[in-house]
């Protein structure tokens, strides 16, 4: 790659990955895996060794579904050694509730109760773990929450037992004094025809349903609402708007298809830019976690070719989102298309609907015609933008 004076990746970038993403052996609805099994503690080397922060892992990737306690132990042991031979971190850990037949209807909201205990329960046992290695993040991406057919799913009765479940977790970790918060994944649709919570939005809205809504905010992944149609950026940031920005899937994505799980910034690279940008200048500290999939036709170098090459897209948009802010061009165009006019409240200090009602200058002496007539020049600013990121600039 030609070299640019950018720096490599270090753990202050707070870089995760999860375990099945470098783990993926590439099987696919059509075919067979590509690739060979790849052990947790070569993971975990390998991507420190890259310059990554943290390995984030779904408890049947690290030990299996239904494992022995021996077997269990000592998968977890194995990935303390690892992580504390390389300074790695575990931020956040997560729930298989997908793989298995027994899920093929759904976890929390499975048509069969028996079911639906038994997703809790594989939960519950799981939060301990997490809070035990340090993570402070526990997603729930319920894939298999949802339907094929409308006459199947009370989706009324469905949501109240998505809720029931979450209340039952926010209880246990606030009993247990766990330092734990979850963040639901949404997703629109695949492996179910149509998933519950599908959007950011969704599960916003959701999310003030529960008991203890202060417990429970989204991870939003990239690809996801990108299949929904939607813009990543903005649903990021109401989830930021909203204050419940808990941690967040990089990849990319072209368009509305399958889930593609690529690379960050291999898909819409310009809406990526933007999503830099936003985390970079909105304060946020979470980790910069990637849930992409070394694509099928890759092997083993290619898998870490592929892992170094998200944080590098991470870093490089990082840089060139900066020069865009720096760039006194840019400032002045912000400036004719009224960015940050927009900061501006809109009613004077202490003025309500009797202050505007009484301003002529709102209603009775406005000329439309005047605002009606500006260019906000937002295709020079985003041209701008653009030229930063090609390196015309
Ligand atoms: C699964 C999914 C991802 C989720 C993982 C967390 S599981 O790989 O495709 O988007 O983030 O459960
Ligand atoms: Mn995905
Ligand atoms: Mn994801």
């Amino acid at each position: 790659m030609k070299g640019t004076a950018m720096a490599a990746p270090t753990p202050a970038d707070r870089f995760s990955f999860g375990l099945w993403t470098v783990g993926w052996r590439a099987n696919d609805p059509f075919g067979d895996p590509t690739r060979p099994p790849l052990d947790v503690v070569d993971a975990v080397h390998r991507l420190a060794d890259l310059g990554a922060w943290g390995l984030t892992f779904h408890d049947d990737d690290l030990f299996g579904f239904a494992p022995d306690a021996g077997h269990r132990d000592k998968q977890v042991a194995r990935l303390r050694e690892a992580c504390d031979a390389t300074g790695m971190t575990v931020p956040m850990v997560t729930t298989n509730l997908f793989s298995h037949p027994v899920f093929k209807d759904g976890g929390f909201t499975s048509n069969d109760r028996s079911v639906r205990r038994f997703a809790l329960r594989k939960v519950l046992q799981n939060v301990e773990l997490a809070a035990e290695l340090g993570a402070r993040t526990y997603v729930l991406w319920g894939g298999r929450e949802g339907s094929e057919y409308d006459s199947a799913k009370d989706v009324r009765a469905a949501l109240d037992r998505y809720r029931e479940a979450l209340d039952l977790l926010c209880a246990f970790v606030t009993d247990r004094g766990l330092d734990i918060r979850f963040a639901l994944e949404p997703k629109p649709n695949e492996p179910r025809g149509d998933i519950l919570l599908p959007t950011v939005g969704h599960a916003l809205a959701f999310i003030e349903r529960l008991e203890r809504p202060e417990m429970v905010g989204v991870n939003p992944e990239v690809g996801h609402e990108q299949m929904a149609g939607l813009n990543m950026v903005h649903g990021v940031a109401q989830a930021l708007w909203s204050g419940k920005l808990f941690h967040i899937d990089l990849n990319g994505q072209r368009g509305i298809k399958y889930d593609q799980d690529l690379v960050f910034g291999h898909g819409d690279l310009l809406n990526a830019f933007a999503l830099v940008d936003l985390l970079e200048t909105a304060g946020y500290e979470g980790p910069r976690h990637f849930d992409y999939k070394p694509s099928r036709t890759e092997d083993m170098t290619g898998v870490w070719d592929s892992a170094a090459a998200n944080m590098r897209m991470y870093l490089l948009l990082k840089e060139r989102a900066a020069a865009f802010r720096a760039d006194p061009e840019v400032a002045e165009a912000r400036a004719v298309a009224g960015v940050d006019d927009l900061a501006t409240p809109t009613l004077a200090p202490g003025e309500g609907y009797a202050g505007i009602l009484a301003d002529r200058t709102a209603f009775e002496d406005f000329d439309p015609s005047v605002a009606g007539g500006r260019g906000y020049g937002f295709v020079r600013l985003h041209q701008l933008a653009v030229e930063h990121l090609a390196g015309a600039r």
